[in-house]
């Protein structure tokens, strides 16, 4: 009796699976990929909770309206084949994810046309521990739909039980699920702040998914492609001019220029230090100092303690941009692929006609970022790179093949001509993410050996230590006192997904707002005549290196998108993705709401809008003028 009733349950059930597979398989694939969609933006960081937010329902919105209207065009494809393209649609937006995921955790931000520029073989082994790191096992929930769909369309081949539905219906259906679908979508996209997509990648995820996000950048490609062809005009270059004018006014300080002049014929040493963050700078561990040497230089130096990184999809090279040219960097990809033909006002080119002689140095690949062509661009006579160096000691990064930072400061002091005045510029490398190397390097961090953040704070360390070899090398050698030096961290060291270890370890609770105001880095200037331990707290970016420089050196850099720092009657900071931040408000664009900075009230957007407008546009102007390559001198007048 038992047998017979189990036997027709389970004909029962094979009956009913056989009429409905088909649909099971479907339906199971638009179920996982929107649980992916929604695992998506909170693994990356591009949202976090709550979960239920009308930025999340109209990311759920848009995403599941794409894929319905590929599901729908597949649904047209004949009976035998359709289930098998399903599979294959599926299998190719699981790519996306994965390769958008980690993509995200390590660039923040996910991958767009640009990227591809910067792809070559040394680029892509060398990060390769890097993303490697970035995996996780909770990912595998990518994966996890696929046995299913796998069982299912092998028993729907096997037991051809497609459902056989004639061409022209097919087509009717197809076509009404896209009605549908482009309802829903169009539903989602006038409810988006579209305004706020032109500045950051980050908030097109956030607010219409991934997959939007695709279209939409493979959109702004196609669009920037058009806009380079089409060159400057003449109407291009009167509103950029008086952008700058604009600009001029609103800084003025009305008073004579602070140190101008005070380096001027002296030698200038760049310093960019690799993931140097602005919070390891005056901070202990365990009693111990992690930058003891930068501390020490502190007491010699200005130290500027409110500049904040404004990189993006370039990083490290986005970071020399910045600095060299005083220019931002692309939204996508890194503008040393993209435009390394162009012309640029930079601290080389300017320092070249006052009769110095200028190099670069970075002990890597020459073709890493494109720096042996981009640093040609921007007038370095020289660029030491891993061919000019003996590779006698390794750390950090790619532990096997990178040149440790100690031997790179010696060898490069070897190579550059002192006997006249030089512009040289050190990219360092050894403190590069993952850290993994300095794991059991001699520092302590008591509770945080063997995590993340504790590998971090060791290669700070060491960072700082190869610094004050660095220093006590060009003391030796009658340099400290007749070069001004700069030394500036490229970019964070601490992804966002491990936000929580390093609040923890300051102490202090994770917010949006406290987030923003972390990710700055250290600014240091030394030079003959500067009053030594003054601390600059005024807010900054990368970008205003240059100009602040330059009134130093006594040099003219007219086309500078930053401020002199130490002339300029108002502090400020436009970050690439659109986020500001001044003295009277933060404004943070993926949240679209600005606070006050000393208490973090939620300010009415009146009180903050215009000035929030003249400064984002900084990114159009510069944008205009790369895409544009306007600094390009024009044949007849020699002037840009
Ligand atoms: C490699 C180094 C690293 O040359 O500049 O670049 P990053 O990964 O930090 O952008
Ligand atoms: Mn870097």
């Amino acid at each position: 009796m038992q047998e017979a009733v189990t036997g027709r349950n389970y004909r029962n059930i094979n009956v009913n699976l056989k009429k409905n597979a088909e649909w099971l398989y479907w339906g199971w694939f638009l179920v996982s990929i929107l649980a992916k969609c929604f695992y998506f933006q909170f693994t990356t960081q591009a949202n976090i909770r709550p979960f239920i937010t009308s930025d999340n329902l109209r990311m759920l919105l848009s995403s599941f309206s794409i894929v319905l209207m590929v599901t729908s065009l597949v649904f047209m494809f004949s009976n035998r084949k359709r289930n098998i393209v399903l599979f294959i649609v599926n299998f190719l937006l699981i790519t996306i994810l994965v390769a958008d995921t980690n993509f995200y955790r390590y660039y923040y931000n996910a991958i767009s046309i640009p990227v591809f520029y910067q792809f070559d073989v040394t680029m892509v082994s060398s990060v390769d521990s890097s993303i490697m790191s970035l995996f996780k096992v909770k990912d595998i929930l990518y994966l996890a739909d696929l046995p299913v769909m796998i069982a299912l369309l092998i028993y729907i081949s096997k037991k051809s039980i497609a459902a056989h539905v004639a061409f022209k219906k097919r087509c009717v259906a197809g076509l009404l699920v896209l009605a549908v679908a482009l309802t829903g979508f169009l539903g989602a996209y006038v409810k988006a702040d579209r305004k706020s997509f032109s500045h950051d990648n980050n908030y097109v995820v956030k607010s219409m998914g991934v997959f939007y996000f695709h279209l939409y950048d493979a959109q702004s490609f196609i669009k920037e492609k058009m806009d380079e062809k089409i060159g400057i005009s003449a109407e291009d270059k009167r509103s950029i001019k008086t952008f700058y004018e604009k600009k001029e006014k609103a800084l003025d300080t009305g008073t004579d220029d602070k140190y101008e002049g005070i380096a001027a014929g002296k030698n200038l040493m760049v310093v960019q230090i690799e993931a140097m963050q602005g919070f390891v700078v005056n901070r202990e561990i365990n009693g111990k100092e992690i930058t003891p040497n930068l501390n020490k230089l502190l007491k010699d130096s200005l130290y500027f303690n409110n500049i904040y990184y404004q990189v993006a999809g370039g990083n490290t090279s986005d970071a020399e941009f910045l600095t060299n040219t005083s220019l931002y960097p692309l939204k996508e990809g890194a503008v040393y692929h993209r435009f390394p033909e162009n012309a640029y006002q930079s601290t080389a080119n300017i320092l070249k006609e006052k009769g110095y002689s200028t190099y670069s140095a970075h002990a890597f690949y020459p073709t890493f970022w494109n720096r042996n062509e981009m640093h040609k661009t921007l007038g370095f006579d020289k660029f030491l790179n891993q061919d000019d160096f003996v590779m006698d000691d390794f750390a950090g990064w790619d532990g096997a093949s990178a040149l440790s930072d100690m031997s790179f400061f010696r060898q490069t002091l070897d190579k550059i001509d002192t006997s006249k005045p030089f512009y040289s510029f050190l990219i360092t490398l050894s403190s590069h993410h993952p850290f993994e190397y300095f794991k059991d390097y001699d520092f302590d961090v008591g509770e945080l050996q063997d995590t993340y953040l504790g590998n971090y704070l060791k290669a700070a360390n060491y960072a700082d230590k190869s610094i004050g070899f660095l220093l006590e090398e060009l003391k030796k050698r009658g340099l400290y006192e007749n070069t001004l030096l700069a030394f500036y961290g490229d970019h964070s060291a601490v992804p966002k997904h491990q936000s929580q270890e390093l609040f923890d370890f300051l102490g202090s609770e994770f917010s949006e707002l406290s987030w923003t105001q972390l990710q700055k880095v250290p600014l240091i200037i030394h030079g003959p005549g500067l009053e030594g331990g003054q601390v600059i707290n005024k807010i900054g970016g990368q970008i205003d290196v240059l100009p602040t420089i330059a009134n130093l050196m006594g040099i003219e850099a007219p086309y500078a998108l930053g401020k002199d720092m130490l002339n300029s009657s108002k502090g400020y900071a436009v970050l690439r993705n659109g986020t500001v931040i001044t003295d009277d408000f933060i404004y943070l664009n993926n949240l679209r709401e600005a606070y006050r900075p000393d208490n973090g009230e939620l300010l009415p957007e009146d009180s903050y809008k215009e000035e929030l407008y003249e400064l984002q546009k900084q990114l159009d102007i510069s944008d205009e003028i790369i895409f544009k390559n306007a600094l390009k001198e024009d044949e007849k007048t020699g002037e840009p």
